[in-house]
């Protein structure tokens, strides 16, 4: 369909707001896991008010020929470590490697940011650094995290797998679109960019909520077992004490 990118940013934040509703109604109706709905809510409720301000034109600033779009690398430097923190949240890496994966996260886009306001040899270059930080992000997620893994459950570590699949997939496709747009090599038009991007948004944040909320029966399974650890730990140190 053939709309401008003005509008297709206000198609974005039509539907990821709609794609919010079922986190939230999932965070009001299951207090114990309410922690990872918040997660899932907050990633499409930043990126559908992202799209709001894109879609009104708040943010939007031209550089050589082609367009800056404030609000999507504010959504991006928000919601991709968020995406990371639930992959995490799923399988307890511990909190270096959540460190090192959001550091190359927001490498990655802020050299994005920077290959924008440049031209050249010098943007090319400042993409290539952020595409090879991508790929040792891509390396940890797929290799790193489930060997360091400790999965509550099976059906925790079949969810995690089908995220963090998607994930990798359809992440890999950003750089692909920025090299096609305006601000790459510009074989594609704003209107189709926008829309391209509109697509990849809401299959990464509001299907990866759906597919998350899906298997929800299975954060039970990571909530009861820290209940268990934190009572054999109080346990634990009101024997300490008992024996001191
Ligand atoms: C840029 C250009 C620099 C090189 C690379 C990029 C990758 C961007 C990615 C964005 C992902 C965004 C998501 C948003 C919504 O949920 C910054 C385009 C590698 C991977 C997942």
């Amino acid at each position: 369909m053939l709309l401008s990118a003005a509008s297709w940013a206000a198609v974005g934040a039509v539907v990821l707001g709609l794609g919010t509703i079922p986190s939230v109604y999932f965070a009001l109706r299951d207090e114990r896991n309410q922690k990872y709905y918040a997660v899932l809510a907050a990633i499409t409720g930043i990126a559908s008010l992202a799209y709001a301000f894109t879609s009104t034109g708040i943010g939007t600033i031209s550089v050589n020929g082609a367009v800056f779009y404030t609000s999507r690398y504010v959504d991006w430097l928000l919601t991709t470590p968020l995406l990371i923190l639930y992959l995490t949240m799923l399988c307890k890496p511990g909190k270096q490697l959540y460190a090192l994966l959001l550091g190359l996260d927001v490498a990655l886009i802020g050299l994005g940011i920077v290959a924008i306001f440049t031209e050249g040899v010098l943007s090319l270059t400042l993409f290539g650094l952020g595409a090879a930080a991508y790929v040792a992000l891509a390396y940890l997620l797929v290799s790193e995290l489930p060997d360091r893994a400790s999965f509550a459950s099976e059906r925790v570590g079949i969810v995690f797998a089908k995220l963090r699949n998607v994930t990798v997939v359809l992440w890999t496709l950003y750089p692909v679109v920025w090299l096609l747009a305006p601000v790459g090599f510009g074989l594609m038009t704003p209107g189709t960019e926008m829309m391209v991007i509109v697509y990849l948004d809401v299959i990464t944040k509001v299907g990866f909520a759906i597919l998350a909320l899906m298997g929800h029966d299975a954060l039970d399974d990571i909530t009861d077992q820290s209940l268990t650890v934190n009572t054999e730990e109080s346990e634990s140190s009101t024997s300490a004490e008992l024996v001191s």
